[in-house]
């Protein structure tokens, strides 16, 4: 009976918002969820994205129901966008068939199919590994985005910790993380974020990733990539997807989720996708029938909207062009605030602390190492809202902000 069922938490980052809203003081601030905002803390709708849907809208596209796996056009270029389109594993031969040549889509060796964003395409790898992984175990970092445990827990997939973050250094606790991974049985999936660390924003130097594929591939472990910010970290789209390409030129078998929130600002267009890079195209084949399979009575097959604007954008070369300007200049307006953030916080900081951490850090967020008492009182005394971890989304805050939040910082370390 509906009458038995009890009250679920809230979700920690989402639920940070709803308390926002019900804050009337004047200088309140969210820097809970990581969505991009304009100076004016505005929420922001790129132009390239107008001008997809207006050409949309002339062509009069229709709304009838997309393949199982989503619209060719977005996985086409949403893999050219995550491996690089010259990347030999999604080059489609070439098979001739009458006079005709036929481009044969199996030749692939990545099986792609458009996701409900990162989250479903997610979800939907975790139902791949629940069924054909049989009590194989995920390593997620310690921390991580908070829904990853979720996902894997509905999915019935277990799941353990690496190390990952180190409070002393507030940098990466790179020893314990290769020490977890050797650790974990063979086979295991290591959920490794491509870029920009959710929500630490530390992430591994090339070096180090190179030595974290070693250890995988030693341990026969399958790499299962996050990528929910490529070319929010960096700037650039190819540099934030080079983890990514390190392990796929080594010729590994591996998972990777990607996400359109955050570079697109599609947040609620739901429009993201799922790869899985297989040993031959024939495993890809297969693979993407299974994907299908999972994905049939999970949502029947995925919404067009978003999928069309991505293939708009990114397979057109001058919105290509476009959206890469604004997306260095969303990555280096928060570049600005992280800078000038740290910049308040050295002058008005008297004891000498050190808060270099915060321009190590990239991508949208920053974890300044409060803890939750001490975000307790961000919030309580200082109105500024954000994950009771001590993490800020920098993508929340302007210039004109920085000096009142550098106080609300100081006062609650000392707190
Ligand atoms: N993974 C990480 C690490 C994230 O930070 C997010 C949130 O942006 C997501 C996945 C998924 O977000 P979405 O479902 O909106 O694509
Ligand atoms: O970490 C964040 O803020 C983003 C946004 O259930 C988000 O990843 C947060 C919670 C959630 C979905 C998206």
């Amino acid at each position: 009976r509906f009458e038995n069922i009890t009250m679920a938490p809230p979700d920690p980052i989402l639920g940070v918002s709803e308390a926002f809203k019900a804050d009337t003081h004047e200088m309140k601030l969210n820097l809970g969820v990581g969505a991009y905002r304009t100076e004016d803390l505005q929420p922001y709708v790129l132009n390239v994205v107008k001008k997809a849907e207006n050409l949309m809208l002339e062509r009069g596209d229709n709304k009838e129901y997309l393949p199982i796996e989503g619209l060719a056009a977005f996985n086409k270029v949403t893999a050219e966008l995550l491996f690089g389109t010259d990347n030999q594993i999604i080059l489609q031969k070439k098979k001739r068939k009458s006079v005709i040549d036929v481009c044969v889509f199996c030749s692939l060796k990545v099986a792609t199919i458009q996701g409900l964003s990162g989250t479903g395409s997610l979800r939907l790898a975790a139902a791949l590994i629940e069924r054909y992984f049989p009590g194989a175990k995920v390593l997620i970092s310690s921390p991580t985005w908070g829904n990853h445990k979720n996902i894997f827990n509905d999915a019935r997939v277990q799941w353990s910790e690496y190390r990952y973050y180190d409070p002393n250094t507030v940098g990466l606790d790179f020893n314990g993380m290769i020490a977890d991974i050797k650790a974990a049985p063979d086979g295991s999936f290591i959920l490794l974020h491509g870029c920009a660390h959710n929500p630490t924003g530390i992430d591994p130097t090339p070096e180090q990733w190179e030595i974290i594929a070693d250890v995988i591939q030693e341990k026969n472990h399958i790499p299962f990539f996050d990528v929910a910010y490529q070319g929010f970290a960096s700037g650039s789209l190819d540099t934030d997807a080079s983890s990514v390409r390190l392990f796929a030129a080594r010729g590994m078998e591996l998972l990777v989720a990607q996400s359109y929130s955050k570079n697109l600002g599609l947040y609620a267009e739901r429009i993201g996708a799922i790869n899985v890079v297989c040993s031959t195209a024939d495993a890809a084949t297969r693979v993407k029938s299974q994907l299908k399979r999972l994905a049939r009575p999970m949502y029947s097959n995925p919404p067009v909207h978003g999928a069309r604007i991505v293939a708009n954008v990114v397979g057109n070369p001058e919105l290509f062009s476009e959206w890469k300007d604004e997306m260095e200049m969303m990555a280096g307006r928060i570049k600005s605030v992280r800078q000038k953030l740290y910049s308040s916080l050295c002058t008005k900081e008297k004891t000498g602390k050190d808060w270099s951490f915060i321009l190590k850090q990239i991508g949208m967020f920053s974890f300044t190492g409060l803890n939750k008492a001490q975000s307790d009182n961000m919030t309580n005394k200082w109105h500024v809202y954000m994950t009771k971890d001590g993490r800020i989304s920098l993508a929340g805050l302007s210039s004109a902000k920085c000096e009142y939040l550098a106080d609300a910082i100081i006062d609650s370390y000392h707190n």
